[in-house]
């Protein structure tokens, strides 16, 4: 069974208060009515619960982009996992590149981010991908293949867990993998999950990630294995965001 596929918006340190009327516009389309897909914003913590309300009777999905491993205690600036599904969020990225580079989260932290995540019912978009150097060098697979031992804990399901594969050189810059590129990592990340998770391994999502735009998204959403993609400048307005959506 081919999980039905979910487009996320990854709006990163983008978005005020009056970015509220894109949400809405995105969760007022017919597109996201059709059923066809699923579609999800990760906006910043700010906009959180005001983003939830807005969107509590549309098919748009609202989720945060990170969350601290433990439930709550003196750590000054963060926020916990129960706080998002506190705030109405439904998903919580976690791991992304920015993160892994500049707050040195390596696959342990994911981890244990992802089952804390998991504890407060949210549904965690775990992200990997290899650096430029790493893919020059020819270590890709293997580094996507300890990316996932590590960062996913063992009771990871099709429901609880979304996987977002983005090589960290295609990320902002522009640049997309290769359709073959994207093929044989999303075939790769296929057969890892489904030696570990078995059949469940068959139901999570992988989504694409790294300069998704609406003129590249036709061809990447229809690679098999591409269950979605995890956008970043092109979510932050309702007409790029809905043009990625019309893919299908
Ligand atoms: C990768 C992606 C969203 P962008 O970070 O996570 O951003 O589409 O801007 O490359």
């Amino acid at each position: 069974p081919v999980p039905k596929p979910l487009i996320a918006g990854n709006w990163k340190m983008n978005g005020m208060r009056g970015s509220l009327a894109q949400i809405k516009e995105i969760a007022a389309s017919n597109m996201l009515a059709s059923g066809k897909f699923d579609a999800l914003i990760c906006v910043p913590a700010t906009l959180l619960h005001s983003a939830a309300l807005v969107t509590s009777d549309t098919p748009l999905k609202i989720g945060a982009q990170d969350c601290h491993d433990r439930e709550n205690g003196a750590y000054t600036g963060d926020i916990s996992a129960g706080m998002i599904a506190d705030s109405l969020g439904s998903h919580v990225i976690i791991g992304h590149s920015e993160r892994r580079t500049r707050y040195r989260e390596d696959d342990a932290l994911v981890r244990s981010k992802t089952i804390a995540a998991h504890k407060s019912g949210l549904i965690a978009v775990v992200c990997i991908g290899e650096t430029e150097e790493e893919r020059s060098s020819g270590r890709t697979l293997d580094v996507l293949r300890y990316q996932l031992a590590g960062s996913l804990p063992d009771g990871a399901t099709g429901e609880n867990t979304v996987i977002a594969y983005e090589p960290v050189w295609a990320i902002g810059t522009g640049r997309t993998a290769s359709i073959a590129d994207i093929a044989e990592a999303h075939r790769f990340i296929r057969s890892e999950l489904c030696k570990r998770f078995n059949s469940e391994g068959d139901r999570m999502r992988i989504l694409y990630g790294g300069s998704v735009k609406a003129s590249n998204a036709d061809e990447i959403l229809h690679v098999e294995n591409v269950d979605g993609a995890l956008v970043g400048g092109a979510s932050l307005t309702a007409r790029d965001f809905l043009s990625i959506c019309s893919a299908y």
